[in-house]
Protein backbone atom coordinates (compact mmCIF):
# COMPACT_ATOMS: atom_id res chain seq x y z
CA UNK A 1 0.00 0.00 0.00
CA UNK A 2 0.94 3.35 -0.46
CA UNK A 3 1.78 6.27 1.96
CA UNK A 4 -1.52 7.91 0.60
CA UNK A 5 -3.83 5.23 1.81
CA UNK A 6 -2.00 4.47 5.21
CA UNK A 7 -2.95 8.05 5.45
CA UNK A 8 -6.35 8.13 4.27
CA UNK A 9 -7.18 5.49 7.28
CA UNK A 10 -5.30 7.61 9.84
CA UNK A 11 -8.10 10.32 8.99
CA UNK A 12 -11.02 7.83 8.78
CA UNK A 13 -9.83 6.77 12.45
CA UNK A 14 -9.57 10.27 13.78
CA UNK A 15 -13.26 11.14 12.09
CA UNK A 16 -14.28 8.36 14.72
CA UNK A 17 -13.63 11.57 17.41
CA UNK A 18 -15.80 14.07 15.48
CA UNK A 19 -18.30 13.96 17.95
CA UNK A 20 -15.87 13.71 21.80
CA UNK A 21 -12.90 15.39 21.30
CA UNK A 22 -13.49 18.98 21.59
CA UNK A 23 -11.58 21.43 22.85
CA UNK A 24 -8.88 19.32 21.20
CA UNK A 25 -8.92 18.42 17.84
CA UNK A 26 -9.71 14.94 15.85
CA UNK A 27 -5.99 13.09 15.24
CA UNK A 28 -5.92 9.21 14.02
CA UNK A 29 -2.53 7.29 13.79
CA UNK A 30 -1.63 3.85 11.88
CA UNK A 31 1.46 2.40 12.44
CA UNK A 32 2.46 0.49 9.90
CA UNK A 33 6.11 -2.20 10.17
CA UNK A 34 6.97 -4.34 6.71
CA UNK A 35 3.75 -3.41 4.89
CA UNK A 36 1.23 -4.60 7.53
CA UNK A 37 -0.22 -2.18 9.82
CA UNK A 38 0.50 -3.30 13.28
CA UNK A 39 -0.96 -0.82 15.06
CA UNK A 40 -3.85 1.80 14.87
CA UNK A 41 -5.26 4.29 17.55
CA UNK A 42 -7.33 7.80 17.19
CA UNK A 43 -8.04 10.50 19.65
CA UNK A 44 -10.89 9.76 22.04
CA UNK A 45 -11.95 12.55 24.29
CA UNK A 46 -10.09 15.03 26.18
CA UNK A 47 -7.48 14.46 29.01
CA UNK A 48 -7.19 10.78 27.42
CA UNK A 49 -4.08 9.31 25.74
CA UNK A 50 -4.00 10.61 22.00
CA UNK A 51 -3.91 9.19 18.81
CA UNK A 52 -0.46 7.76 18.84
CA UNK A 53 -0.64 6.43 22.15
CA UNK A 54 -3.33 3.90 21.43
CA UNK A 55 -1.47 2.94 18.48
CA UNK A 56 2.06 2.19 20.18
CA UNK A 57 0.04 0.71 22.73
CA UNK A 58 -1.40 -1.86 20.28
CA UNK A 59 1.83 -2.18 18.16
CA UNK A 60 4.09 -3.09 21.18
CA UNK A 61 7.07 -4.29 20.05
CA UNK A 62 6.00 -4.28 16.01
CA UNK A 63 6.42 -0.56 16.82
CA UNK A 64 10.45 -0.60 15.94
CA UNK A 65 11.62 0.22 12.88
CA UNK A 66 7.83 1.05 11.51
CA UNK A 67 6.26 3.80 10.16
CA UNK A 68 3.94 5.63 12.23
CA UNK A 69 1.64 7.59 9.66
CA UNK A 70 -0.34 11.03 11.91
CA UNK A 71 -3.14 13.05 10.83
CA UNK A 72 -1.62 16.06 13.35
CA UNK A 73 1.96 16.86 14.18
CA UNK A 74 2.68 14.51 17.58
CA UNK A 75 2.67 16.91 19.89
CA UNK A 76 5.64 17.74 22.34
CA UNK A 77 4.25 19.50 24.88
CA UNK A 78 2.98 18.38 28.47
CA UNK A 79 -0.50 19.10 28.92
CA UNK A 80 -3.09 16.73 29.82
CA UNK A 81 -0.72 13.89 28.82
CA UNK A 82 3.00 13.13 27.99
CA UNK A 83 4.41 14.04 24.98
CA UNK A 84 3.60 12.08 22.03
CA UNK A 85 7.28 12.92 20.13
CA UNK A 86 8.71 11.18 23.07
CA UNK A 87 6.53 8.41 23.07
CA UNK A 88 7.15 7.26 19.50
CA UNK A 89 11.10 7.98 20.34
CA UNK A 90 10.76 5.41 22.87
CA UNK A 91 9.02 3.04 21.18
CA UNK A 92 12.04 3.46 18.12
CA UNK A 93 9.56 4.50 15.19
CA UNK A 94 12.05 4.99 12.11
CA UNK A 95 9.83 7.33 10.45
CA UNK A 96 6.73 9.73 10.93
CA UNK A 97 4.62 10.65 7.65
CA UNK A 98 2.69 13.97 9.30
CA UNK A 99 -0.48 15.58 7.22
CA UNK A 100 0.06 18.76 9.06
CA UNK A 101 2.02 20.45 11.70
CA UNK A 102 -0.18 21.38 14.82
CA UNK A 103 -0.95 25.41 14.53
CA UNK A 104 -1.35 25.27 18.60
CA UNK A 105 1.83 27.74 19.69
CA UNK A 106 2.80 24.86 22.42
CA UNK A 107 3.67 22.51 19.82
CA UNK A 108 3.87 24.49 16.12
CA UNK A 109 6.60 22.16 14.70
CA UNK A 110 9.01 21.43 17.28
CA UNK A 111 7.01 18.04 17.88
CA UNK A 112 8.57 17.34 13.80
CA UNK A 113 11.72 18.96 15.40
CA UNK A 114 12.30 16.95 18.25
CA UNK A 115 11.33 13.61 16.21
CA UNK A 116 13.86 14.48 13.30
CA UNK A 117 17.04 15.27 15.61
CA UNK A 118 16.35 11.91 17.10
CA UNK A 119 17.39 10.61 13.96
CA UNK A 120 13.95 9.96 12.75
CA UNK A 121 12.78 10.25 9.15
CA UNK A 122 10.25 13.04 9.19
CA UNK A 123 7.82 14.58 6.16
CA UNK A 124 4.37 16.70 6.50
CA UNK A 125 1.76 18.35 3.89
CA UNK A 126 0.58 14.59 3.03
CA UNK A 127 -3.38 14.54 2.45
CA UNK A 128 -3.25 18.24 4.32
CA UNK A 129 -6.08 19.80 3.02
CA UNK A 130 -8.74 16.63 4.18
CA UNK A 131 -6.73 16.75 7.22
CA UNK A 132 -7.47 20.66 7.26
CA UNK A 133 -11.17 20.09 6.85
CA UNK A 134 -10.99 17.77 9.98
CA UNK A 135 -10.48 20.25 12.41
CA UNK A 136 -11.73 23.45 10.85
CA UNK A 137 -13.19 24.66 14.63
CA UNK A 138 -9.58 23.69 16.36
CA UNK A 139 -7.42 25.31 13.59
CA UNK A 140 -9.45 28.18 13.00
CA UNK A 141 -9.34 28.66 17.44
CA UNK A 142 -5.67 28.02 17.26
CA UNK A 143 -4.71 30.64 14.97
CA UNK A 144 -6.98 33.45 15.04
CA UNK A 145 -8.35 32.85 18.65
CA UNK A 146 -12.18 32.58 17.18
CA UNK A 147 -14.26 30.15 16.84
CA UNK A 148 -15.21 28.52 13.61
CA UNK A 149 -18.81 29.44 13.37
CA UNK A 150 -21.94 27.59 11.45
CA UNK A 151 -25.23 29.04 10.48
CA UNK A 152 -28.13 26.85 10.72
CA UNK A 153 -31.12 28.17 8.54
CA UNK A 154 -34.68 26.37 7.88
CA UNK A 155 -36.72 28.01 5.11
CA UNK A 156 -39.97 27.29 2.79
CA UNK A 157 -39.11 27.76 -0.64
CA UNK A 158 -39.69 31.19 -0.32
CA UNK A 159 -37.30 32.04 2.20
CA UNK A 160 -39.70 32.22 4.96
CA UNK A 161 -39.35 30.62 8.45
CA UNK A 162 -43.16 30.90 10.16
CA UNK A 163 -46.20 32.13 9.45
CA UNK A 164 -46.70 35.85 10.05
CA UNK A 165 -47.97 34.19 13.16
CA UNK A 166 -45.15 33.25 14.55
CA UNK A 167 -46.46 29.18 13.78
CA UNK A 168 -43.41 27.42 12.62
CA UNK A 169 -43.39 24.11 13.56
CA UNK A 170 -42.55 21.73 10.92
CA UNK A 171 -41.61 23.00 8.42
CA UNK A 172 -38.82 20.85 7.58
CA UNK A 173 -39.26 17.20 7.74
CA UNK A 174 -37.83 14.88 10.35
CA UNK A 175 -35.00 13.89 8.43
CA UNK A 176 -33.87 17.40 8.44
CA UNK A 177 -34.41 17.86 12.10
CA UNK A 178 -32.41 14.55 12.72
CA UNK A 179 -29.37 15.88 10.59
CA UNK A 180 -29.83 18.88 12.78
CA UNK A 181 -29.09 16.57 15.65
CA UNK A 182 -26.07 14.67 14.16
CA UNK A 183 -24.24 17.94 13.35
CA UNK A 184 -25.17 19.76 16.68
CA UNK A 185 -23.69 16.52 17.87
CA UNK A 186 -20.03 17.37 16.62
CA UNK A 187 -20.17 21.29 17.43
CA UNK A 188 -18.46 22.67 20.97
CA UNK A 189 -21.62 24.73 21.50
CA UNK A 190 -25.25 26.30 20.31
CA UNK A 191 -25.71 29.58 19.92
CA UNK A 192 -28.99 31.36 20.40
CA UNK A 193 -30.37 34.37 21.48
CA UNK A 194 -32.99 35.30 24.43
CA UNK A 195 -35.52 36.23 21.92
CA UNK A 196 -35.54 32.39 20.52
CA UNK A 197 -35.68 31.49 24.15
CA UNK A 198 -38.69 33.50 25.19
CA UNK A 199 -40.17 32.57 21.69
CA UNK A 200 -40.13 28.82 21.45
CA UNK A 201 -38.73 27.73 24.77
CA UNK A 202 -36.02 25.35 23.41
CA UNK A 203 -34.16 22.73 24.91
CA UNK A 204 -31.69 22.78 22.00
CA UNK A 205 -29.86 19.54 23.31
CA UNK A 206 -28.54 16.23 21.24
CA UNK A 207 -31.07 13.58 21.72
CA UNK A 208 -30.04 9.80 21.88
CA UNK A 209 -32.95 8.89 20.07
CA UNK A 210 -32.68 11.01 17.44
CA UNK A 211 -29.25 10.39 15.96
CA UNK A 212 -28.99 7.73 13.13
CA UNK A 213 -27.37 4.79 13.92
CA UNK A 214 -24.20 5.65 12.26
CA UNK A 215 -23.44 8.41 14.94
CA UNK A 216 -24.59 6.06 18.29
CA UNK A 217 -22.30 3.66 16.79
CA UNK A 218 -19.46 5.84 17.61
CA UNK A 219 -20.78 7.49 20.88
CA UNK A 220 -22.46 6.02 24.27
CA UNK A 221 -25.51 6.93 25.52
CA UNK A 222 -25.04 7.43 29.19
CA UNK A 223 -21.86 10.08 28.16
CA UNK A 224 -23.27 11.70 25.46
CA UNK A 225 -21.54 15.03 25.52
CA UNK A 226 -24.26 17.96 25.46
CA UNK A 227 -22.90 20.98 23.01
CA UNK A 228 -22.44 24.12 25.68
CA UNK A 229 -25.36 26.67 25.35
CA UNK A 230 -24.81 29.92 25.16
CA UNK A 231 -27.03 32.29 24.87
CA UNK A 232 -27.04 36.08 23.74
CA UNK A 233 -29.26 37.77 26.41
CA UNK A 234 -28.31 41.40 27.01
CA UNK A 235 -31.43 42.26 28.82
CA UNK A 236 -30.95 39.27 31.31
CA UNK A 237 -34.49 37.75 30.28
CA UNK A 238 -33.82 34.19 30.28
CA UNK A 239 -35.15 32.78 33.82
CA UNK A 240 -34.37 29.86 35.50
CA UNK A 241 -38.07 28.41 34.44
CA UNK A 242 -36.92 28.29 30.92
CA UNK A 243 -36.11 24.65 29.64
CA UNK A 244 -32.80 25.02 28.28
CA UNK A 245 -31.54 25.83 31.96
CA UNK A 246 -32.55 22.30 33.71
CA UNK A 247 -31.49 20.03 30.71
CA UNK A 248 -28.08 18.09 30.96
CA UNK A 249 -24.71 20.07 30.29
CA UNK A 250 -24.00 23.45 30.66
CA UNK A 251 -25.40 26.86 29.77
CA UNK A 252 -23.66 29.93 29.27
CA UNK A 253 -25.74 33.29 29.52
CA UNK A 254 -24.14 36.18 27.38
CA UNK A 255 -25.26 39.15 29.42
CA UNK A 256 -23.80 42.73 30.19
CA UNK A 257 -23.95 42.35 33.56
CA UNK A 258 -24.93 39.43 36.01
CA UNK A 259 -28.11 39.19 38.11
CA UNK A 260 -28.36 37.51 41.50
CA UNK A 261 -30.52 35.14 40.84
CA UNK A 262 -29.55 31.44 42.43
CA UNK A 263 -29.28 29.13 39.13
CA UNK A 264 -28.97 25.72 39.19
CA UNK A 265 -25.55 24.11 38.90
CA UNK A 266 -24.22 24.08 34.98
CA UNK A 267 -25.38 28.00 34.25
CA UNK A 268 -22.64 30.32 34.52
CA UNK A 269 -23.40 34.25 33.70
CA UNK A 270 -21.03 35.49 31.15
CA UNK A 271 -20.09 39.55 31.01
CA UNK A 272 -19.59 40.65 27.43
CA UNK A 273 -19.24 44.88 26.71
CA UNK A 274 -21.93 46.47 24.75
CA UNK A 275 -21.59 47.86 21.44
CA UNK A 276 -24.55 50.37 20.03
CA UNK A 277 -26.65 49.20 22.91
CA UNK A 278 -26.00 45.74 21.55
CA UNK A 279 -24.11 43.01 22.85
CA UNK A 280 -20.42 42.96 21.06
CA UNK A 281 -20.87 39.40 19.30
CA UNK A 282 -16.88 39.97 18.10
CA UNK A 283 -15.98 40.90 21.71
CA UNK A 284 -18.23 37.48 22.46
CA UNK A 285 -16.95 34.92 19.93
CA UNK A 286 -13.50 36.31 20.90
CA UNK A 287 -14.43 35.36 24.87
CA UNK A 288 -16.14 31.83 23.62
CA UNK A 289 -12.40 30.97 21.59
CA UNK A 290 -10.96 31.71 25.07
CA UNK A 291 -12.87 29.33 27.11
CA UNK A 292 -11.75 26.70 24.25
CA UNK A 293 -15.15 26.78 22.29
CA UNK A 294 -13.37 25.19 18.88
CA UNK A 295 -17.11 25.29 16.76
CA UNK A 296 -20.29 27.39 17.41
CA UNK A 297 -23.24 26.03 15.43
CA UNK A 298 -25.80 29.01 16.04
CA UNK A 299 -29.49 28.39 15.69
CA UNK A 300 -31.38 31.65 16.09
CA UNK A 301 -34.08 34.01 14.91
CA UNK A 302 -33.64 36.55 11.82
CA UNK A 303 -32.13 39.20 13.99
CA UNK A 304 -29.32 37.26 15.56
CA UNK A 305 -28.35 35.30 12.05
CA UNK A 306 -28.38 38.68 10.44
CA UNK A 307 -26.28 40.47 12.59
CA UNK A 308 -23.61 37.76 12.83
CA UNK A 309 -23.96 37.70 9.21
CA UNK A 310 -23.30 41.48 9.09
CA UNK A 311 -20.67 41.73 11.08
CA UNK A 312 -18.82 39.05 8.62
CA UNK A 313 -18.61 36.44 12.03
CA UNK A 314 -20.35 33.48 10.08
CA UNK A 315 -17.90 30.75 8.28
CA UNK A 316 -20.45 28.13 6.96
CA UNK A 317 -24.16 28.79 5.99
CA UNK A 318 -26.05 25.52 6.32
CA UNK A 319 -29.46 26.13 4.54
CA UNK A 320 -32.28 23.46 5.10
CA UNK A 321 -35.40 24.22 1.99
CA UNK A 322 -38.73 22.78 2.28
CA UNK A 323 -40.21 22.08 -0.74
CA UNK A 324 -43.55 24.53 0.33
CA UNK A 325 -44.38 27.64 0.22
CA UNK A 326 -45.48 30.40 2.77
CA UNK A 327 -46.46 33.47 1.37
CA UNK A 328 -45.15 37.25 1.66
CA UNK A 329 -46.77 37.79 4.89
CA UNK A 330 -44.48 35.02 6.37
CA UNK A 331 -41.52 35.60 8.35
CA UNK A 332 -38.02 36.33 6.63
CA UNK A 333 -34.76 34.21 7.30
CA UNK A 334 -32.83 37.33 8.23
CA UNK A 335 -32.82 40.95 9.11
CA UNK A 336 -30.39 42.88 7.47
CA UNK A 337 -31.10 46.66 8.23
CA UNK A 338 -29.44 49.32 5.99
CA UNK A 339 -28.89 47.18 3.07
CA UNK A 340 -30.04 49.54 0.09
CA UNK A 341 -27.63 48.23 -2.37
CA UNK A 342 -27.44 45.34 -4.38
CA UNK A 343 -23.56 45.45 -4.33
CA UNK A 344 -23.53 45.48 -0.40
CA UNK A 345 -25.92 42.05 -0.64
CA UNK A 346 -23.91 39.10 1.63
CA UNK A 347 -23.41 36.43 -1.06
CA UNK A 348 -21.85 32.78 -0.33
CA UNK A 349 -20.79 30.10 -2.88
CA UNK A 350 -22.30 26.60 -2.48
CA UNK A 351 -19.88 23.94 -1.38
CA UNK A 352 -22.89 21.34 -0.82
CA UNK A 353 -26.01 20.77 -2.37
CA UNK A 354 -28.01 17.52 -1.35
CA UNK A 355 -31.49 15.92 -0.39
CA UNK A 356 -31.68 15.17 3.05
CA UNK A 357 -35.61 13.29 3.56
CA UNK A 358 -37.89 15.76 1.61
CA UNK A 359 -36.04 18.66 1.85
CA UNK A 360 -32.48 20.51 0.18
CA UNK A 361 -29.79 20.79 2.54
CA UNK A 362 -27.43 23.78 1.40
CA UNK A 363 -23.96 24.51 2.39
CA UNK A 364 -22.44 27.94 1.29
CA UNK A 365 -19.19 29.67 1.73
CA UNK A 366 -19.13 33.58 2.80
CA UNK A 367 -17.51 35.03 -0.30
C1 LIG B 1 -1.25 14.66 19.28
N1 LIG B 1 -2.11 13.61 19.18
O1 LIG B 1 -4.12 12.68 19.37
C2 LIG B 1 -3.91 14.95 19.86
C3 LIG B 1 -3.03 16.08 19.90
O2 LIG B 1 -4.09 18.40 26.94
P1 LIG B 1 -3.55 17.37 26.02
O3 LIG B 1 -2.35 16.65 26.57
O4 LIG B 1 -4.61 16.40 25.53
O5 LIG B 1 -2.99 18.15 24.72
C4 LIG B 1 -3.90 18.75 23.86
C5 LIG B 1 -3.14 19.34 22.69
O6 LIG B 1 -2.40 18.32 22.03
C6 LIG B 1 -4.09 19.91 21.64
O7 LIG B 1 -4.35 21.26 21.88
C7 LIG B 1 -3.30 19.68 20.36
O8 LIG B 1 -2.33 20.70 20.14
C8 LIG B 1 -2.59 18.38 20.63
N2 LIG B 1 -3.48 17.27 20.25
N3 LIG B 1 -1.74 15.87 19.58
O9 LIG B 1 -0.05 14.52 19.09
C9 LIG B 1 -3.40 13.70 19.46
N4 LIG B 1 -5.21 15.06 20.19
ZN1 LIG C 1 0.14 14.03 21.64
Amino acid sequence: MTDERYMARALELARRGRFTTTPNPNVGCVIVRDGEIVGEGWHQRAGEPHAEVHALRMAGDRARGATAYVTLEPCSHHGRTPPCCDALIAAGVSRVVAAMQDPNPQVAGRGLHRLSQAGIDVSHGLMMSEAEALNRGFLKRMRTGFPWVQLKLGASLDGRTAMASGESQWITSAAARRDVQRLRAQSSAILSSSATVLADDPSLTVRWSELNADTQSLLDESTLRQPIRVIVDSQNRVTPHHKLITQPGETWLMRQTADQQTWPEGVTQIGVPLREQQLDLVAMMMLLGKRQINSVWVEAGASLAGALLQIGLVDELIVYVAPKLLGDEGRGLCQLPGLQQLADAPSFSFSDVRQVGTDLRLTLTPQ
